[in-house]
């Protein structure tokens, strides 16, 4: 991962940080602090290449103090209050300072947590070979809940994981703990993520048994010095599932009762347990409709039953469809009507897009109609449309677009991470959640560069206007090298490949072209299935006088639910951007793109380039074998085999699929189909 800890291989560099630093000096005793200080000592040693010295007070010259002023007196002298006012709970501040007249690197907080994200970003520093001078930089996070999920089931199946068996080795658990889970917990709190939720959310309601209460207490136990909370994914037809009662109605007293009982059990072996996540009534999932009540009956009464407890929060998913409606794109009629009746320690966790972690999708309406809802993202890290752990498809610049999509809701700059953040709507509760899909892969996510997603999301997390391509560089300089002739092609490819990955599968805003499943392989042609809105032809609508999905208001009126601004660009097929334009509209063979070509041209050409894109990926990476280990570049190359051999397979099938109905000629100079 990003904490390799390779000796910095600059020796100019390397001189300089040598004498920049001279020693760590951690006052505070609490684990987390002895994690913070155990991590420098680490990082150092690895980076400087020799021993770095420790002590808890008199400071040399050039040492590293690190601290807040509760629990290191250095730091407390240093009065620092004002600066460290503004940072909050999480927040830290990395400076140069003098300590008894001798130049020392702070590192200071109001918490102990604090401190630790510090050293982190101290470390990243070195590790992207960044000057050290005159440093002064105070950083805090803009969102409460970073959370990774986890889809793993109890007997270590993934779902949709792809990179190995999951890492929660229940057998063993809690007498074995691996040392990957401590491992893990660093590699979270390295990007200030804060909280993990274990289990999947198609979840077994096993999960709250007493035997795996023990299990989760003792994982929850290696987190804890990293503040990672623990969440729980719970099955909302518990109180059935144990055989406690007939019924999980919300509103049935003996059901309100078995959940305040369970939880407080639970708390008794999480004392600090961040809360549940649920998904209700969604793919097969119970949920408070089998009992004629809808999601804010659900999920107040489970968030009654965390409110005696410590900062408990319920995260409700709002990912629901319905088979029997005319568009899927509709968990905003189930849950714009409740808008403001949810408790608020719930949290509505809503996909970036309303279908489903497609390659590209225009944003949920959730996000500018919930004015009066708590609302955090859910994005998915793990490539359940992207190639799995196969295909190179960095997230980060879908993180982005999503991040930074302006809904208009409140006037201009009411993007989706300013709302995500309590400004537009001033909501109490904010965050971001991501699927990730760590198993007992040696480099942990099976593609080396699904790392790579991960990190962008723990780094949008913190601040959603820290770009992808930000985070792409540093995950390259800490993960591979430093060496600018590595890192500018390696930056330009990180960029295009979802781009590519889009073009090569569902260019110009069509989608769900998957074999059904499996999400891997195409199967546009899917057409018989027990659910209309589980096949392909409910998407992308071909037909003989062109393509796509009329949303519009002689269509479903799906972009009624944007707000005026936003829905006037859309509806508008000469204004939607192109790149979404079958999302929206059905649009003729021959429809006039903005390119010059027809629309049928303009598709034929997007799946060529998607081709013509991974191929180029291929002689980026085929150039960079001085730069990168003989293990992972021959791995990358030969995925990138693969992804070539995928790649041509979607084209193929895509085009010559649409071409039944179009009934036009592949246009001149493309390659044959294979
Ligand atoms: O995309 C669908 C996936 C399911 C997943 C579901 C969800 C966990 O195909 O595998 O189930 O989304 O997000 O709940």
């Amino acid at each position: 991962m990003w904490l390799r800890y390779q000796p910095i291989s600059n020796e100019q560099q390397l001189k300089t940080y040598r004498k920049q630093i001279t020693q760590v000096v951690a006052q505070g005793d609490s684990a987390t602090m002895q994690k913070a200080a155990a991590e420098l000592q680490r990082c150092l040693s690895g980076l400087l290449a020799k021993p770095i010295a420790s002590a808890t007070k008199n400071p040399a010259k050039n040492a590293l103090v690190i601290g807040t002023p509760n629990n290191s007196t250095l730091i407390a002298a240093l009065g620092l209050n004002t600066e460290l006012a503004a940072l909050g709970d999480e927040g830290y501040l990395i400076a140069e300072q003098k300590i008894n007249k001798r130049t020392a690197l702070v590192i200071a907080a109001n918490t102990d947590v604090g401190v630790l994200y510090g050293s982190f970003h101290f470390l990243h520093l070195l590790q992207t070979q960044q000057s050290l001078d005159n440093l002064n930089i105070g950083s805090a996070p803009k969102l409460q809940h970073r959370v990774v999920n986890h889809w793993d089931n109890l007997n270590r199946v993934e779902e949709r994981g792809y990179a190995g068996l999951s890492l929660w080795d229940w057998g063993t658990l809690p007498d074995h703990k691996s040392e990957r889970y401590e491992d893990y917990a660093r590699i979270n709190a390295s990007l200030g993520i804060n909280g993990t939720v274990l289990n999947n959310v198609n979840a077994d309601p096993r999960i709250l048994s007493d035997q795996f209460l023990e299990k989760i207490a003792a994982l929850a136990y290696v987190f804890r010095p990293y503040r990672i909370k623990m969440y729980l994914s719970i099955n909302y037809n518990s109180p059935p599932a144990f055989g406690d009662l007939e019924t999980a109605d919300p509103l049935d007293p003996r059901v309100q009762q078995w959940w305040k009982e369970r939880t407080a059990r639970v708390y008794k072996y999480i004392p600090d347990l961040g809360g549940y996540l649920v998904k209700a009534n969604s793919e097969g999932q119970p949920g408070p409709q089998d009992y004629n009540r809808n999601h804010a009956d659900g999920a107040n009464m489970l968030a009654a039953g965390q409110k005696p407890f410590w900062l408990g929060v319920v995260f409700w998913r709002a990912f629901v469809y319905s088979p029997d409606i005319g568009d899927r794109f509709r968990s905003y009629d189930e849950f714009r009507p409740l808008d403001g009746k949810f408790a608020d320690n719930v949290i509505l966790q809503v996909k970036n897009g309303p279908i489903d972690f497609q390659p590209r999708e225009p944003y949920s309406a959730l996000f500018s109609a919930m004015e009066k809802t708590n609302m955090m993202m859910e994005f998915q890290v793990t490539q359940e449309y992207f190639g799995f752990a196969t295909h190179l498809a960095y997230q980060g610049p879908l993180f982005e677009e999503s991040l930074r999509t302006e809904t208009y809701a409140k006037g201009e700059g009411s993007t989706i991470g300013n709302i995500l953040e309590g400004k537009v709507f001033k909501t109490k509760r904010t965050g971001m959640a991501a699927v990730i899909n760590p198993g007992t892969d040696r480099n942990w996510t099976g593609h080396p560069f699904v790392q790579s997603s991960w990190y962008a999301f723990g780094r949008m997390a913190w601040d959603h206007e820290i770009s992808a391509e930000t985070a792409a560089e540093e995950w390259l300089r800490m993960t591979f090298s430093n060496e600018q002739k590595f890192i500018d092609p390696m930056k330009e490819l990180m960029m295009t490949s979802r781009e590519a990955g889009v073009n090569y599968r569902s260019p110009l805003g069509l989608t769900h072209l998957y074999s059904q499943g499996d999400h891997y392989g195409p199967a546009p042609w899917t057409e018989n299935s027990e659910r209309p809105d589980w096949t392909a032809i409910y998407y992308h609508r071909a037909a003989k006088d062109g393509l796509g999905f009329n949303r519009t208001n002689t269509g479903s009126n799906a972009i009624a639910q944007y707000p005026a601004p936003l829905a006037k660009i859309y509806g508008d097929v000469n204004a939607v951007p192109e790149e979404l334009l079958l999302w929206f509209h059905h649009v003729s063979w021959d429809h006039k793109m903005k390119s010059g070509r027809t629309l049928w041209e303009e598709l034929v050409h997007k799946y060529y380039e998607g081709v013509e894109q991974v191929r180029a990926m291929q002689t980026a990476w085929d150039a960079q074998e001085a730069w990168v280990d003989a293990a992972r570049f021959a791995q990358v190359k030969a995925l990138l085999k693969v992804q070539e051999r995928d790649a041509i397979i979607w084209r193929d099938s895509c085009v010559l699929y649409f071409q039944t109905y179009s009934g036009k000629l592949i246009p001149a100079g493309y390659e044959k189909p294979k």
